[in-house]
């Protein structure tokens, strides 16, 4: 306990010295933030940068860090006025701390985003987060917002609503090597003092792509809203916050992670309507339409032997 508590005060006394604590405001910025001017981190490196959610982040963090890294396996395209790109397979430990030499915080979007093979998730998913966490402690990196993924509770229903005490119960390989990178950038914080926020990212898309998603939407601008709050507030600690939009139906509760201060702006509301009149009525006997994991629980196995 004391090392914990003498590397959250270090983290905190570093706060006043440092960006940490200084929050671009937000309502200075247009709807997206973008207007936002307040330079917050030296170099922030972002990984999945050639991604879904990369992409949606790559104009949008430009407003929080004098040079952002950008790196991926393949390449995210030419780097614009203040970034850099760097090109690392996560599964390359070498590559990995290459990346991050000179980072003062990360946004860990990389991986393999959805249910597949095991052999690759090992690889870019469990393999690449140790070699994440493993730079950071080598490079003396101390906050690291992670993409995890709500599909490390995808088994819990529909009808229950659970905050980050609950156990996981992962849906899919891909939702167990999730629940793999929230405890080991658990063990990295109680062990290095390495903050991390654990995203459980909803359903990132520009809208909900069915009645489900009208539950576990984020929009990207709320997207970059978390992950600016999860980058700035003061004291992160290590912290799991479920990543959505202010939707009116939702089955999780983020009263846990209320020191991050993350207030969505965005809902699914608006799409509710037309969404139920091109989609069926769910069939409630369905596993898929009753847990919150969704189509997930239906993926795989794809390892015969
Ligand atoms: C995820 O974790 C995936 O990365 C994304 O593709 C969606 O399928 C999302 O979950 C979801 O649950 O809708």
């Amino acid at each position: 306990m004391t090392d914990v508590w003498a590397n959250i005060w270090t983290v905190a006394k570093l706060g006043e010295k440092s960006s940490i604590g200084k929050r671009p405001d937000h309502t200075d910025g247009d709807k997206t933030g973008n207007a936002m001017t307040i330079k917050v981190h030296e170099r922030l490196l972002l990984t999945g940068a050639a991604g879904g959610l990369g992409k949606a982040l790559r104009g949008r963090l430009s407003a929080n860090c004098k040079t952002l890294r950008l790196s991926d396996r393949v390449d995210p395209g030419a780097a614009g006025i203040g970034e850099e790109v760097m090109l690392a397979d996560l599964a390359d430990a070498s590559a990995v701390l290459a990346a991050m030499e000179g980072v003062d915080a990360v946004v860990h979007m990389g991986g393999i985003p959805v249910e597949g093979p095991f052999g690759p998730i090992l690889q870019a998913n469990i393999l690449g987060a140790y070699n994440l966490y493993e730079a950071a402690r080598q490079c003396g990196t101390k906050r690291i917002v992670f993409a995890s993924s709500n599909h490390v509770t995808g088994y819990y229903r529909q009808s229950e609503t659970i905050t980050a005490d609950h156990p996981p119960r992962p849906d899919s390989m891909y939702g167990v090597s999730k629940a793999f990178g929230e405890d080991l950038s658990r063990f990295y914080f109680d062990r290095h003092g390495i903050e991390t926020a654990c995203l459980r990212i909803g359903s990132a898309f520009p809208e909900p792509r069915d009645r489900r998603m009208l539950a576990t939407w984020l929009s990207y601008d709320d997207l970059y809203r978390l992950v600016t709050a999860c980058l700035t507030t003061p004291v992160l600690g290590h912290t799991i916050v479920f990543g959505m939009s202010d939707n009116p139906v939702t089955w999780w509760d983020n009263t846990r992670a209320r020191h991050v201060g993350y207030a969505p702006k965005d809902s699914s509301e608006p799409f509710r309507e037309a969404m139920y009149a091109r989609t069926p009525e769910p069939d409630l006997t369905d596993p898929v339409a009753i847990h919150q994991g969704g189509g997930f629980l239906r993926m795989g196995p794809f390892d015969q032997g």
